[in-house]
Order: structure tokens, then sequence, then C-alpha cells
């Protein structure tokens, strides 16, 4: 498979889960989602794990969908492709243990929707949110028009949804997107993400 997109390593009975395609800021695949849905399926049967981190390498988050494997997409295309997240994102939503996701950069589409997944979101300062699908003309499809109102409100994602607006770490923490935010490095980020881990276990 291609499980070079993503790296894992645990840290006592914390697993710490990296998506790993910096050169297009994370951008989810259909090979990606497949390669989430089963490291996660896998990470299930480990006995030993008390909480998960989820982070991405380099700069971002995950700056959405791949917007390349998308555009062609026919719409039977486009329905499956829509599968391999929600199989993905389902299948973390349902671990047993905690998930924590370790926003490190941009949250943008399925980006945020993949962040919204987790149990709790931790930031840094830096970090920006939204579901700028609209731009693209076409609606969040993997989960965001069902998560985002749950935690922020139904107005609020409304307005999100709508306009396609991004938003800062700030203003996600005041809405309720975000739990915590925290200083701008992954260090920073880490610290905090492993101490609730920690508070938590
Ligand atoms: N997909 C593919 N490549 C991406 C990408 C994306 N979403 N985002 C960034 N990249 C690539 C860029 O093309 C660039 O590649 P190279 O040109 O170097 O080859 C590289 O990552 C670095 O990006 P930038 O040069 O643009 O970096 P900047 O810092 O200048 O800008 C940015 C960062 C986040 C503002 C910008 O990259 C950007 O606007 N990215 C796109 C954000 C976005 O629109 N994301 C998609 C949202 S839509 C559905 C299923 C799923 C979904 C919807 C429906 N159904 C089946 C119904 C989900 C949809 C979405 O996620």
């Amino acid at each position: 498979g291609f499980f070079f997109m993503l790296l894992y390593e645990k840290a006592g009975n914390i697993g710490i889960l990296t998506i790993n395609r910096p050169e297009a800021l994370n951008a989810l695949n259909s090979a990606l989602l497949d390669c989430l849905y089963e490291k996660v399926t896998e990470i299930a049967h480990d006995t030993e794990l008390r909480c998960l981190i989820v982070t991405g390498a380099g700069k971002a988050f995950v700056a959405g969908a791949d917007i390349s494997e998308m555009k062609d997409l026919s719409r039977p295309e486009a329905f499956a492709f829509g599968m391999h997240g929600h199989k993905a994102f389902c299948a973390l939503e349902t671990l047993a243990v905690p998930v924590i996701a370790a926003v490190n950069g941009y949250a943008l589409g399925g980006g945020c929707e993949l962040a919204m997944a987790r149990d709790i979101r931790i930031a840094t300062g830096r970090s920006k949110f939204g579901q700028p699908e609209t731009n693209l003309s076409i609606i969040p499809g993997a989960g965001g028009t069902q998560r985002l109102p749950r935690l922020v409100g139904v107005g609020r994602a409304k307005e999100l949804i709508y306009t396609g607006r991004i938003i800062s770490a700030e203003e996600a923490k005041e809405i309720g997107l975000v739990n915590q935010v925290t200083g701008d490095t992954r260090e920073e980020l880490m610290k905090a993400a492993k101490s609730m881990a920690q508070k938590i276990m």
C-alpha cells in the first residue's frame, strides 16, 4: 500500500499518527484515505493504546480533499470518492480510545472535516479553519454539513459553509470548533496534545 503517506509512532500508551504528504499540504486523495482506514483498523486492535493524536507533516494539517483527483470525477466516481472519506473518518470517530486532532496549520475542507471527526481539537495559533467547498461549486462531502453544526451550532455552520470564509484558530476556539490554542510551534502543539492525552489516561 501507500503507507509512506502515514507515519505512526508510539510514546508509551499514546499513539501519534501523522498525515505525511507535505508536498501537497497533506491533501487527501483516495489512496491516502484508504491507507488511513487500514491503519486505524489496525490500531483498533492495539489493547495497549489509550489515546491517539492525529497531526499533519509540514506546514499544513490537511488542505482538503485532493483537488487534482476530484476535479474530473463523474458523479458515481465522486460518490465513491466521498465513501473513501466517510469510511476512514467513521473508523477514526468510532475508535474506542479518545482521539485528539493536533492541528498544525491549514485545516480546510476535508481537513476541517477530518479534524471534526476527532474527539478534541488543539491548534497552533497560526492554524486556519474553513469549509471552502462552495468556492469549488461543491458542498462539504465528508461529514462537514453534519459535524460542524454539532460543534458550533446551526447558524454559524451555515454561515461558514455558505460563505467559505476561512477563520483563525482564535475564532475557531471562540465558536467551539477548537478546544485549545497553543503557541505557533509544533513543539508547543505536541506538548499540549500529549499533556491532554496524559490527563485523559
Ligand atoms: N489538493 C491538491 N493539492 C493541493 C491542495 C488540495 N486541496 N492544497 C494544496 N495543494 C498543493 C498545491 O497545489 C501546491 O502544489 P505544487 O503547486 O507545489 O505542486 C502545494 O500543495 C502547496 O500549496 P500552495 O503553494 O498553494 O501553498 P500556499 O501556502 O500558497 O497556500 C492554501 C495554501 C491552503 C491557501 C492553498 O494551497 C489552497 O487554497 N489550497 C486549496 C484549499 C482548498 O480549496 N481545499 C479543498 C477544499 S474542498 C466530496 C468529497 C470530499 C469533499 C467534497 C465533496 N464528495 C465526494 C461529494 C471535500 C472537498 C474539499 O476538501
